[in-house]
């Protein structure tokens, strides 16, 4: 069946531009699962010959919705419709983790890392004297290229030999550091994203976002990470199991 068949076509008395007709119409066929998560979208040049527009147009819709995070790109592969990602409520894993058991290709950005004195509130959070030195880490965390979440963590400075210790994973190195938690208490709630977690993100402020507040702590009791994730609610499912077990 024709893509077209599928997903509509372009109307010469809509008067929005090209490309983004298309993307509509692209986004609403997402919307309403006529394309599945997954799926290939059809080359550019399949596409531009099909709705007789040009490349560049194709290009400008598509190159739009790979920005929304609708779309990804796999190099080699092709565009295909993005899945969410699900995340099991119950177990204990990174963010790397989680992506790799999904076979996305998780990577990071720094904003920042420092260490200095604790703070009132991760004092309350990490249970630590004032005065008390933590460590800080800023990432933006990305999945095939699309930036999902902001995380801001701050972990007790028993935990890590210097802020540098940390390369890709945080829970990575924790563990090298015997630290990595093996329990923790999550709280999730929704939020809007303010200027600076949507501009990171790359999606308008106010934009529905969910909030997950990780404390995590070592066999002993001992707090080691107290983590706020700003998720994009667009791409992020939390799944839970439940038994009465
Ligand atoms: C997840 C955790 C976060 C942890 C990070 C470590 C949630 C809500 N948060 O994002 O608390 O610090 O993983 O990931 O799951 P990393 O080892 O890949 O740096």
């Amino acid at each position: 069946m024709a893509f077209s068949d599928r997903i509509g076509s372009l109307r010469a008395d809509n008067a929005a531009p090209l490309y983004l007709q298309l993307q509509q119409l692209i986004r609403d066929a997402i919307a309403g699962a006529v394309l599945q998560q997954g799926e290939a979208i059809p080359p550019e040049r399949d596409l531009a010959a099909e709705y007789e527009v040009s490349r560049i147009t194709v290009r400008k819709a598509i190159g739009g919705l790979v920005e929304e995070g609708m779309l990804t790109r796999r190099r080699g592969a092709g565009t295909f419709v993005a899945s969410r990602v699900e995340k099991s409520f119950s177990k204990l894993t990174s963010f790397s983790e989680d992506m790799a058991a999904r076979g996305r290709l998780a990577s990071s950005s720094w904003v920042s890392r420092s260490s200095g004195p604790v703070g009132p509130d991760e004092a309350m959070a990490l249970g630590l004297a004032p005065g008390s030195t933590v460590l800080r880490f800023t990432r933006i965390r990305y999945a095939d290229d699309v930036p999902l979440a902001l995380e801001y963590s701050t972990l007790a400075s028993f935990c890590l030999p210097s802020v540098d210790a940390v390369d890709d994973s945080l829970y990575a190195a924790l563990d090298k550091a015997g630290h990595r938690p093996v329990r923790a208490l999550q709280r999730l709630r929704a939020v809007p994203f303010g200027g600076e977690q949507a501009r990171r993100l790359g999606v308008d402020t106010g934009h529905a976002g969910l909030l997950i507040e990780r404390h995590g702590f070592l066999r002993d009791g001992r707090a080691v990470e107290f983590t706020r994730s700003y998720y994009r609610g667009d791409s992020y499912d939390f799944v839970a199991e439940l038994t009465d077990m």
